[in-house]
């Protein structure tokens, strides 16, 4: 992977922060966008803009074209066909539809969802209140020492009772990946379906629905170099058709009398109101980018960036790495600095041009388990290179001297 072409492409890049060369560590919170993704999305709104699946005249039908191919790009990516890809606003609304639509259908007393204690909000909370609704029970998987999710720990919790197994695919705290395939194979064992928070993963490696047995999967737009406010759900073509729609409105029907409806096939039956369109061409354009670069490659050489990391900061003395001590499998490092608030590290890497997350990361079963009130996070991408992380240790390197002097 050329580096130095591929940073190019992200004008933001170039940008100085607080008068210093820009080191951005956090797209595991929201991605930088490529040129391609920034044209497409302006080339749409001058060319071709027009509402979708309404109108009759050539604009409308452009629109509804490019609506469609964006569609198929995500399919590409995934490795399903268009039909079993629904546009949402991204991983959450993706996840609280499975959980609504699927989730309040399947489960009732009796029976289980499994997940952990390692999960985003976005894949705990929904299926929480789709549990909590039915009278069924949430069980959670043992996580390991390191915080990895095991099949024998995942064997152990699924049983024939169990509706879903619902895990995330790439832990975005302690960067973890889980054994999807593996995962897949025992809840199909026990009759239940697999939904993966795929957040973290489809933005940085290949996920091929078909080749890990995936029933759901939920991603979004702007982790991926795509935009805010659109993200996909994949789900299997039986189970889609199966489903009822969460919102109700334009669009989304076959036929509406005043004593009844039926809607319209899967996935368009969940897309009532006027969608995101330019929002689908720029997912679409990502996920061209993405593939024009090769997810392995991506993949490669953001676990390569991530253990240089790794292995640069924990010889600093005071400094704390979750996760695995060993091998980092995803460009993600979560650490504390002995003494010092993660905010407080966050914000003197801000004035040193270094952006990383800090606080509880939409993961606060997680943070107890940690006991950790707070972490900071820097988090890698294909644009991210060895300059940014020695900027990045060097600026720790200074934080962790000044507030230890003044800490005495
Ligand atoms: N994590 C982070 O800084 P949305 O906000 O819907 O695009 O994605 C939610 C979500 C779900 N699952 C995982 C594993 C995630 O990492 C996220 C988003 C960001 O870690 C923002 S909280």
């Amino acid at each position: 992977m050329n580096i130095a072409a591929r940073r190019a492409d992200f004008p933001l890049l170039a940008i100085q922060m607080n008068g210093k060369r820009l080191s951005y560590l956090d797209s595991a919170a929201t991605s930088q966008k490529p040129r391609a993704v920034l044209d497409a999305v302006r080339r749409y709104y001058e060319h071709d803009n027009a509402n979708v699946h309404r109108g009759v005249y050539e604009l409308a039908a452009r629109a509804t074209q490019d609506y469609e191919d964006a569609r198929q790009k995500l399919a590409d990516l995934v490795g399903s066909a268009p039909e079993e890809i629904v546009f949402t606003r991204g991983t959450t609304e993706s996840i609280n539809l499975v959980a609504r639509s699927y989730g309040e259908v399947v489960l009732e007393p009796g029976t289980n969802v499994v997940t952990s204690a390692a999960e985003h909000h976005s894949n705990l909370l929904p299926w929480q209140q789709a549990a909590w609704h039915r009278g069924a029970e949430v069980r959670y998987v043992e996580l390991g020492e390191d915080g990895r999710i095991t099949p024998d720990a995942l064997r152990s919790v699924v049983d024939d009772q169990t509706r879903i197994v619902a895990l995330a695919h790439v832990s975005n705290v302690m960067g973890t990946v889980t054994d999807v395939a593996a995962a897949a194979e025992i809840a199909h064992a026990h009759g239940a379906v697999l939904a993966v928070d795929g957040a973290q993963s489809v933005p940085h490696r290949p996920v091929d629905v078909r080749a890990l047995g995936i029933d759901f999967l939920s991603f979004s737009g702007h982790k991926m170099c795509g935009p805010t406010g659109i993200g996909a759900l994949y789900g299997r073509a039986d189970l889609l058709q199966r489903m009822e729609p969460v919102y109700y409105g334009g669009e989304m029907i076959e036929e509406v009398t005043l004593q009844g409806s039926t809607w319209k096939e899967a996935p368009w039956r969940f897309e009532g109101g006027t969608p995101n369109i330019a929002g689908a061409v720029g997912i679409g354009a990502a996920a061209d980018y993405l593939r024009s670069i090769g997810l392995t490659a991506i993949h490669d050489h953001e676990v390569e960036l991530a253990n240089y990391l790794a292995d640069r900061i924990r010889p600093i003395a005071g400094v704390v790495v979750y996760g695995p001590q060993g091998h980092r499998d995803s460009g993600v490092v979560t650490f504390n600095l002995d003494g010092v608030h993660a905010h407080d590290v966050a914000t003197a890497l801000d004035t040193e041009g270094v952006c990383v997350r800090a606080g509880h990361h939409c993961c606060q079963p997680l943070m107890r388990r940690l006991q950790a009130a707070s972490t900071a996070r820097a988090s890698l991408y294909l644009y991210n290179n060895r300059e940014d992380v020695d900027q990045f240790v060097d600026a720790l390197a200074k934080a962790k001297e000044f507030f230890h002097r003044v800490a005495g």
